[in-house]
């Protein structure tokens, strides 16, 4: 199974394709437009969000409600294109000097895009965008549908912003105040430091950035494999949140402490329960041993820089005086954690969904869902 995603933030409509998805999946364009919804909010996100009503649109593969096994085509148009069109035409006529980029803005891909394609700046910043990660939640949504029909279930919660921490639980209750939270943490002292901070930070023109942490639970043991470097899940996963616009660091489980104990209070000891099989005493594996998910919940952490566009912009230098000058200021978000967080947890189904089908192959939804209770019970009946 593999995607692919098209277009700029401010061209005509974002376009996706998946192949290999098996047949007679049931898919909801509810639930796809639930999650884009919940990607679009967020405290501190831009004036971007306030013009766009991102909305998938299914061209091909789906019938009647289920995938048909042939190739998914998506599109998500973007309204601002109307404000956008001479700039952004494909043809001689496009406007390429009113909204031309010469003062590359540090922490994007504005001046590094340069200097590797020899084109203007705009051109990369338009495919660059976090724009684009509409699409990826698009997406995912789609195949993390099929994961919820397979019993897996997939949340996250933001850790920290510009700093602040939030206290973390496993408490059923903590999860529900994570799910009603604009900041999508379960600590609303927590919450009330994140207003101040972000209130703190537009004021200076600054931006923020945090620590998210994504779960799966409900995985069996034996997705990835440590036969290759490539096939490992932990590697996979890591390549796909690091994929994420302003994704700076990944971790497992314990993650970096993991580096600080000794070896006794890190690996988690192996029990075995008639009827339920082998597990964990502990996780601080997050879910992964060996490249290979061990059974465990699947907890991974990750590190997202601040929005690099500042309104009190760096020092840049212009592309062609070569003076020092204040880099440009496009349009942007003052923090997008948590929208980042819906982002993460569909870049993670695909992952997971398409391990899925690499243990698993299928054509049909039922064939596969044969086969995965099939193994469940085998590694029940050990
Ligand atoms: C975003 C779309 C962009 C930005 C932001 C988030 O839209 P526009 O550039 O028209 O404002 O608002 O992306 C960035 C700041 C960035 O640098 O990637 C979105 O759809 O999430």
């Amino acid at each position: 199974m593999r995607f692919l995603t098209a277009g700029e933030s401010h061209g005509q409509k974002l376009v996706g394709i998946i192949e290999g998805l098996p047949a007679g999946m049931e898919i909801s364009k509810d639930r796809i437009d639930m999650a884009l919804r919940q990607r679009q909010m967020g405290p501190g996100r831009g004036g971007r969000m306030a013009i766009e009503q991102d909305e998938i649109q299914i061209i091909s593969g789906v019938r009647g409600g289920l995938s048909t096994g042939a190739p998914i085509a998506l599109e998500i148009l973007n309204r601002d294109w109307e404000n956008w069109e001479k700039i952004m035409a494909w043809g001689e006529s496009a406007d390429l000097d009113s909204r031309k980029v010469l003062t590359p803005r540090p922490g994007h891909a504005d001046l590094t895009g340069y200097l590797k394609y020899r084109t203007e700046v705009r051109n990369i910043l338009e495919r660059a965008s976090a724009r684009e990660t509409a699409m990826r939640v698009g997406i995912g949504n789609i195949v993390r549908q099929g994961l919820t029909a397979l019993g897996v279930e997939i949340r996250g919660h933001v850790l920290a912003v510009g700093g602040v921490h939030a206290l973390r639980s496993d408490k059923e209750e903590y999860w529900q105040q994570v799910k009603q939270s604009k900041w999508s943490v379960g600590d609303p002292l927590a919450e009330k430091l994140m207003d101040k901070q972000l209130l703190t930070a537009r004021d200076q023109g600054e931006s923020l950035g945090g620590l998210l942490e994504v779960q799966v639970y409900n995985i069996p043991a034996g997705l990835g494999s440590h036969v290759h470097w490539d096939r490992k899940l932990d590697g996979k996963l890591a390549q796909a949140v690091l994929s994420v616009q302003a994704m700076k660091g990944v971790s497992f489980g314990l993650g970096f402490e993991a580096g600080e104990r000794v070896g006794s209070l890190v690996h988690d000891p192996i029990t075995y329960r008639p009827g339920r099989g082998f597990a964990r005493a502990s996780n601080h594996a997050g879910g992964i041993e060996g490249g290979m998910s061990n059974g465990e919940p699947i907890i991974l952490q990750a590190v997202m820089k601040p929005i690099p566009t500042l309104y009190h912009p760096l020092d840049t230098v212009h592309l062609e005086t070569k003076e020092t000058i204040k880099a440009s200021v496009e349009r942007s978000d003052v923090c997008a954690v948590p929208a980042a967080l819906v982002v993460l947890e569909h870049v993670v189904a695909w992952v997971i969904a398409e391990a899925v089908l690499e243990k698993f192959p299928a054509d049909s939804f039922i064939e596969l869902k044969t086969t995965w209770e099939d193994y469940k019970e085998h590694l029940r009946r050990l």
